[in-house]
């Protein structure tokens, strides 16, 4: 890049130490970071992916020198060494797309919930997509149709065989800066490449003896396509942020206890054993899906019971 003038731009790439950076100006620039953002010890000041930056061309090249305050970010639980500690790991999303399939691997509702509200406590949007829909199996579609659009979350069954689907959700990724996540092997490359042809994203072989829970993306990339859309996408990236949550928080993201709350006899009733539970009641009401409760307890119980 020419000499001191400063640009700004997209980080779309990390490895490492190294950055791509997608410029306004629409050039891909690979830069470092300062030092001082890694002196700093906190995470948040370690450039991810998703973050608006600063770049000055130095002797050493081109570096990051200012990121710009995040609108949101998704972290992980970073394990290892002494004290375990936040990880921010993509930052200023706007949506979180759930990607599951009904067969290959089968759809797993537990893990669909747990994304939601991982989406959730990231400041997301949920968005949820069946793919693989051309399998002929045994599915009971409408029921999980259903379910989600209930709760009132956009529900899209696709297939990146025959297209299904797609429009739909190229529609909703419009304008957007979105992620996908979900299971290794339920098509999320697939389906960026159907809607973006041309993108060329290295999805999975066919041979699935050989490459038994391999992931074929191993790093987060952001690709910017059609209708001035980026879409991050992910290596089966699977408790993203649940971590952070206080038991006593954990129903407020499962969006259709609230209406329910109220009834609860115990202002911080986690909805276990505490008698007089409004959400309980609901449940066996069937105002609530028991499907849903089920992972509420689920998540409730893999919870630690203090945040660290
Ligand atoms: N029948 C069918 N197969 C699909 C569909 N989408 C993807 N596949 C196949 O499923 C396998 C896995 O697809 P990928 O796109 O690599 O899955 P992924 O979610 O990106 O996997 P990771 O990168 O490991 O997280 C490949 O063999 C695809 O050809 C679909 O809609 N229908
Ligand atoms: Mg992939
Ligand atoms: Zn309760």
């Amino acid at each position: 890049m020419g000499s001191n003038k400063k640009k700004t731009g997209t980080i779309i790439q990390a490895l490492g130490s190294v950055f791509k950076v997608l410029s306004d100006g629409g050039e891909i620039i690979e830069c470092h970071y300062r030092g001082k953002f890694r002196i700093a010890g906190d995470g948040n000041f370690f450039p991810v992916v998703g973050d608006y930056v600063d770049l000055i061309s130095s002797p050493d090249g081109c570096l990051i020198d200012k990121i710009y305050p995040r609108k949101n970010k998704i972290s992980r639980l970073k394990v290892g060494s002494r004290k375990p500690k936040e990880q921010v790991i993509i930052a200023n999303l706007e949506l979180c797309v759930i990607i599951s399939s009904i067969d290959e691997p089968p759809f797993k509702p537990r893990l669909v919930d747990r994304m939601i509200v991982s989406a959730l406590k990231g400041g997301l949007t949920p968005i949820i997509v069946l793919n693989k829909c051309d399998l002929k199996c045994n599915f009971n579609l409408e029921f999980w149709q259903k379910l989600y659009e209930g709760i009132g979350y956009k529900f899209i069954p696709t297939s990146a065989i025959t297209g299904m689907g797609i429009d739909t959700l190229k529609n909703i990724l419009a304008g957007k800066i979105s992620v996908f996540v979900g299971h290794s092997g339920v098509g999320k490359s697939s389906l960026l490449n159907k809607i973006h042809p041309g993108l060329g994203i290295v999805t999975k072989q066919v041979s699935k003896a050989t490459n038994k829970g391999r992931h074929s993306t191993t790093s987060i990339t952001m690709h910017p396509i059609d209708n001035d859309a980026f879409v991050a996408d992910t290596p089966g990236l699977r408790e993203l942020g649940l971590w952070q949550i206080d038991k006593r928080q954990l129903g407020w993201y499962f969006e259709e206890f609230r209406p329910f709350n109220e009834r609860c006899k115990f202002r911080n009733c986690l909805h276990k054993d505490e008698p007089d539970c409004g959400i309980k009641a609901a449940v066996n009401e069937k105002l609530i899906s028991d499907v849903r409760y089920e992972s509420y307890m689920r998540i409730l119980e893999s919870l630690p019971d203090k945040l660290y």
